[in-house]
């Protein structure tokens, strides 16, 4: 299906260094938007430091809500509209970076352009951006060269490059002066621009998949003695509270002390900003796990599920890395559905320990380079 939008070509105003580079940055949609929401974002903060970045998508329509607008610098290249790769091929100048994201592989066309160019180019890398996690195998990965033995690419060297927690990874998409932003952010007012009559109650985030947890949480609330509003993104998340509530036999006052605000499909930046307004987030895969990160409240994170139960390893190993307080990885377990014990929100004290142990993680992960930063020099080092 081919986006509901053409190809633009936006060239970013030119930096004053000449270390300007041109991207081709390959996304694969496999489900839900992760693939398509990192990759956006990586576009984007490409993009702000001037270099010019094409996005190759498969299927990029859910761009039509998380960026309506398009990014300056960023071109949207549907790679399955054959027009608008030869166009593309025969138009721009070759790349000096190709990035396939998660593993997908560049259309064959571009690797050849590409390869054409390995003598002539001023810089000239192929990375392979892989998924993030905190497991220790990332640090020794990281940076290793994997040769190409065939196909368009045969000579060439692709470089495997990790995001992760630790320096000796490549870091974690943040953009520059998020820290200031996030001081500046008015929460009230940007609720009252969705339209959420919010009363001061505590405001709580829900992104997430089908979580077995979702109804007695619902009811936790419902029963609490703090009025909570659940702001309820669109999608999976909504879909999971309807049949929760299904499930539970509302008290007759309604809701008790819970409150529920059902979001649109909001841009990027507004997505960012919801999680900027909450006390609580919970957060899902890969990119608002990151950014929950960033918002500096709790967060709880419902892992992308994988065979085998690889995921429960990949959920351990952050918890670990963020040395978690054991209420919080009990409420992981349960809200990921390791275990079959309810999940307990805890009481104010704990729930401030989950906080501070936030607020720490963020601490230690503004201390290193964003991982736009990290890449850019990788590139330049290795071209
Ligand atoms: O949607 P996800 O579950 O994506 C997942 C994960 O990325 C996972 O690692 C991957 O293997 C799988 O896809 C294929 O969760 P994630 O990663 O948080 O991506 C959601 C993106 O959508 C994120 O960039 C935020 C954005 N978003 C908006 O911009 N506006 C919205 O209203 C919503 C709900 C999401």
């Amino acid at each position: 299906m081919a986006t509901n939008r053409r190809p633009r070509t936006i060239v970013g105003m030119p930096t004053p260094h000449t270390d300007r580079l041109r991207w081709d940055l390959f996304c694969r949609v496999i489900d839900n938007h992760g693939d398509l929401g990192v990759c956006w974002r990586l576009a984007r903060q490409l993009a702000d430091v001037g270099d010019a970045v094409r996005l190759w998508v498969d299927d990029g329509r859910a761009l039509g809500w998380m960026a309506p607008a398009g990014h300056p610098g960023v071109t949207v290249v549907d790679w399955r509209d054959a027009e608008a790769v030869r166009r593309a091929v025969a138009d721009a100048p070759p790349p000096d970076v190709l990035v396939e994201a998660f593993g997908c592989d560049p259309a064959p066309e571009l690797v050849e352009l590409f390869a054409r160019h390995r003598g002539t180019a001023r810089r000239h890398a192929w990375i392979n951006l892989e998924y993030l996690s905190a497991e220790p195998y990332v640090e020794r990965l990281h940076r290793l060269p994997s040769p190409v033995f065939r196909g368009p690419g045969e000579g060439l060297t692709k470089w495997f490059f990790y995001p992760g927690f630790t320096p000796a990874t490549g870091g974690l998409l943040r953009e520059p002066g998020l820290g200031t932003r996030h001081e500046a952010f008015d929460r009230r007012a940007w609720l009252a621009g969705q339209g959420i009559a919010w009363q001061g109650e505590r405001l709580v985030s829900l992104f997430c998949y089908e979580p077995p947890a979702l109804a007695p949480l619902l009811r936790q609330w419902m029963d609490g003695a703090e009025p909570t509003r659940l702001l309820v993104t669109a999608g999976r998340a909504a879909t999971a509270v309807a049949q929760a509530l299904e499930k539970l036999a509302s008290p007759p006052e309604g809701r008790g002390a819970l409150a529920i605000s059902y979001l649109p499909y909001l841009p990027q930046p507004d997505f960012d900003a919801l999680l900027g307004s909450c006390d609580l987030n919970l957060v899902r895969g890969e990119d608002s796990f990151v950014r929950a990160h960033w918002a500096g409240a709790s967060f709880v994170w419902q892992i992308y599920p994988q065979d085998d139960d690889a995921h429960h390893v990949k959920l351990n190993a952050w918890l670990d890395w963020l040395d978690a307080p054991a209420s919080l990885r009990a409420f992981h377990h349960a809200w990921n559905g390791f275990s079959d014990a309810p999940p307990v929100l805890p009481g104010t004290a704990a729930l401030a320990d989950w906080q501070q142990a936030a607020q720490a993680g963020r601490a230690r992960l503004l201390a290193q380079d964003d991982l736009a930063t990290q890449l850019r020099r990788f590139v330049n080092q290795k071209s």
